[in-house]
């Protein structure tokens, strides 16, 4: 819908002294045909707008959706660094091309980027990512850790720990790691993570940290791909959660894994990680770029790669793959 039909329909809702609006009433106000006025409300509904529709009457407001401006953010954000400086977009193409431009233009270290939708989000190996609109959480972090730029892996990781411990502050669910960027409810995907960096061979500038989080999707929302493989925290919760207070209470998490992480290294990470994994210790296979292994996941390294012990026992150490985790085990 056009932002400008959409104010003027707006208003209608919120300034107008009938509770109800009429049909003819939003019809002759816009300056469109009955149906034209179905299809904006039908617009609304999609983008989250609660409506009600009763005969003779007209549609009344019901509820707004909550979105993830920067003043819903910051209300009750307690992080001194992360998210202090927010980037907000209602649509945008990736939240990761904008963090890109704005890390590149010198923005300061824990700037977050956030869209209510992407309409190109992506995934690893420029894979699409489902963005619909003010249903999950959509953003993009700059970092720029003092780190030699080949671990800036473990980021991810540590991003991942963060989440996971999020999600459980905020709804009591407990969600699964599977190496490297994926989090999962019963083997479906909640949350994608994409870790890319700006750096020259020995130094990094920035580290950008991409999140998407399934969080008030429906099951209709998801599409016949995704829909046997993905879900939402609503789905498995069976209430709608708010997507600000969970940006808030990943913020805090991440900030404080961050800055031991710079302090003390990757170790007491990779103990937390280890406890949310279900990679480890199962039979799998990797599928990387040169072709699939297909063994034991023994672990990862201090690092944080993955060390996969293969059917022959040679170890393979994996930078980087698609793991599906094997049923025999
Ligand atoms: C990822 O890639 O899982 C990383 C996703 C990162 C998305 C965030 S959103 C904010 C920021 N801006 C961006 O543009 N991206 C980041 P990968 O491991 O390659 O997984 C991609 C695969 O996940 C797709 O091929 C689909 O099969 C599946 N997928 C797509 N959308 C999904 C969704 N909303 N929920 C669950 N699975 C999805």
């Amino acid at each position: 819908m056009e932002s400008e039909i959409r104010r003027k329909l707006l208003e209608m809702f919120t300034t107008g002294e009938e509770e109800y609006v009429s049909g003819q009433k939003i019809s002759d106000e816009l300056g469109c045909s009955r149906t034209a006025v179905w299809k904006h409300i039908e617009d609304l509904r999609k983008d989250g707008y609660e409506l009600e529709a009763v005969r003779r009457k007209g549609y009344k407001l019901i509820k707004k959706p909550e979105l993830v401006t920067p003043d819903a953010l910051r209300l009750g954000l307690d992080t001194k660094k992360l998210g202090q400086n927010i980037c907000y977009r209602e649509t945008v193409d990736s939240t990761q091309k904008v963090a890109h431009r704005l890390a590149q233009e010198g923005c300061e270290e824990g700037t977050l980027v956030i869209a209510e939708e992407q309409v190109g989000g992506r995934g690893r190996l420029n894979r699409a990512w489902h963005s619909p609109k003010t249903t999950g959480i959509w953003m993009s972090l700059v970092l720029r850790p003092q780190i030699p730029p080949h671990e800036a892996p473990q980021l991810t990781l540590l991003a991942a720990v963060a989440i996971v411990q999020a999600i459980e502050d905020i709804t009591n669910i407990k969600v699964d790691i599977k190496w490297p960027n994926d989090i999962l409810i019963n083997g479906k995907k909640l949350v994608g993570i994409l870790t890319e960096m700006q750096a020259d061979a020995d130094q990094i500038h920035s580290v950008i940290i991409g999140m998407g989080i399934n969080v008030n999707q429906q099951g209709a929302d998801f599409n016949d791909e995704l829909s046997s493989i993905a879900t939402s925290l609503s789905i498995e919760k069976g209430e709608k959660i708010s997507r600000a207070t969970l940006v808030q209470a990943i913020l805090k998490r991440l900030e404080e894994l961050y800055y031991q992480y710079l302090k003390a290294g990757f170790a007491p990470i990779k103990i937390l990680w280890e406890a949310y994994a279900i990679t480890i210790g199962r039979n799998i296979i990797a599928r990387t770029l040169k072709g699939s292994i297909e063994g034991l996941a023994k672990g990862i390294t201090p690092e944080g790669t993955l060390m996969l012990e293969d059917l022959e026992g040679k170890m393979h150490y994996i930078y980087s793959a698609d793991i599906e985790l094997s049923n025999n085990k």
